[in-house]
């Protein structure tokens, strides 16, 4: 049995991975002798809905001076956070009075935005390189873990927010009260908190376990956001789903009583009792899905293998090392991953070790099929690579099924 770390009922895990690495610990071969590994499963809980890892690794093991993802690596990212950005300045008048703060800024992919609006913006990230480059843009950092402690110093150095957002990181945090509670003291009495992340319904429908890794400690639902922001006298007012990371929700919280609760979380509440999220049924059979998805990626890797076809892969992501230590993907069935991202380059990949290249060398390599792991950007990547991946070049993709392309 775990305990749920939002309502501390105990709870029976729906699915076991085995042993997995740090998602994002690509390293040299000489690093990795004694690579670190937890037991990765993951549990509903029935008393506050919450789905979430039984374990997670301690925080600096993966949130330090190496963080090895960068937010500005998708060009369609950079274009959704300039969006993201507008709709609140627009939604809450912002101007050059307020206060908007971040949680995870990351490369500073959203606070950018307000910077060039000369809207006031603070950024708080504990990954120091990407903190950087983030303060490189400009843009004012605390280079901390958010909590209920710095949300009180907050309000001391600077002011109240006006609004606080996060994208992708709320997930990543399992001491939610002490985020809750912060946010509470550093939010404006008519003061926002929106935050995205990849969405359980999602996640369900269309089983895509490689959300789920280290990082990923919550797999949150309107119902179980709904249920903490109460526990902390807080509201969810609205919902609004997205298509990025594979299908996310975002998420807008205020001082309950502060502002009107819409219709689209009432329905979105009632769509999920309907599709059962409250009840530990409607996960029964995940652990069967993502089975029966690596026996047919396995057999057809080994089947191209044994017809002589070059393999390759395409983003060396988060999620992939999920696919790639639970499937037993290595380097005979998957020859490299090609990767953008500098700090992942001549390095390989968590557990499975296949060498991670750079994107420059792509196309030289001349592969027959391309795994292609960063399926969440799949609209931007196979528009970019149309006019190479012909000639009887194939896409392989695996979410929600095995499909050659
Ligand atoms: P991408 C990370 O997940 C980690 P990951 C984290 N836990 C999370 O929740 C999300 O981000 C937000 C490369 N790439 O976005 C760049 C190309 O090579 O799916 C990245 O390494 N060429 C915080 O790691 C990777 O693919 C391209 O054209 O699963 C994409 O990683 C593009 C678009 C990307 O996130
Ligand atoms: N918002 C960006 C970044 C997501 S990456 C995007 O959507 O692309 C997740 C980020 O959360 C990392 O940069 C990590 O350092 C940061 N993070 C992890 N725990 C945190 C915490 N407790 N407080 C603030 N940021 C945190």
């Amino acid at each position: 049995m775990s305990k749920c770390l939002i309502c501390e009922n105990e709870y029976l895990p729906f699915v076991d991975f085995g042993d997995m690495p740090i998602a994002n610990a690509f390293a040299i071969k000489e690093e990795m002798d004694d690579e670190y590994t937890f037991p990765m499963k993951v549990g509903f809980c029935d008393g506050c809905n919450m789905v979430q890892l039984a374990e997670q690794p301690d925080r600096e093991k993966m949130f330090h001076e190496n963080y090895a993802f960068f937010s500005s690596t998708s060009n369609y990212m950079v274009e959704h956070f300039k969006n993201f950005a507008h709709s609140v300045s627009d939604l809450q008048s912002l101007d050059s009075e307020s206060l908007v703060v971040e949680i995870g800024c990351n490369d500073g992919i959203m606070l950018q935005n307000f910077l060039k609006d000369k809207i006031p913006c603070l950024g708080v990230e504990p990954s120091k390189n990407v903190a950087n480059a983030a303060a490189g843009k400009g843009i004012e950092v605390i280079n901390q873990f958010f909590d209920q402690p710095l949300a009180k110093k907050i309000t001391i150095s600077h002011k109240k927010a006006d609004a606080i957002l996060s994208a992708n990181v709320m997930c990543h945090i399992p001491y939610m009260h002490s985020i809750y509670d912060g946010v509470k003291t550093l939010l404006k009495h008519d003061g926002i908190f929106v935050f995205e992340d990849p969405y359980l319904g999602e996640i369900i429908e269309k089983t895509s376990f490689d959300q789920i890794y280290d990082e990923h400690v919550f797999l949150f639902s309107a119902l179980s956001v709904g249920y903490l922001a109460n526990m902390h006298d807080l509201e969810l007012v609205n919902v609004e789903p997205q298509i990025t990371h594979g299908g996310s929700m975002r998420y807008t919280i205020a001082h309950k009583g502060a502002k009107t609760v819409s219709q689209d979380v009432i329905n979105l509440i009632d769509k999920e009792k309907s599709l059962g999220l409250n009840s530990a049924n409607a996960y029964s059979g995940f652990a069967d899905n993502v089975n029966k998805i690596r026996d047919d990626l396995i057999m057809l890797l080994k089947k191209l293998k044994s017809e002589g076809k070059k393999v390759v892969a395409y983003g060396a992501t988060s999620k992939s090392t999920t696919v790639t230590n639970y499937f037993g993907i290595t380097p005979d069935l998957v020859e490299c991953i090609y990767d953008t991202t500098p700090i992942k380059q001549n390095k390989l990949s968590p557990g499975a070790h296949i060498p991670v290249l750079p994107y420059e060398q792509f196309r030289e390599s001349n592969p027959d099929y391309v795994l292609l792991f960063a399926w969440n950007h799949s609209a931007e990547i196979m528009k970019k690579e149309q006019d190479f991946m012909t000639n009887g070049r194939h896409w392989i993709t695996y979410i929600p099924k095995v499909e050659v392309s």
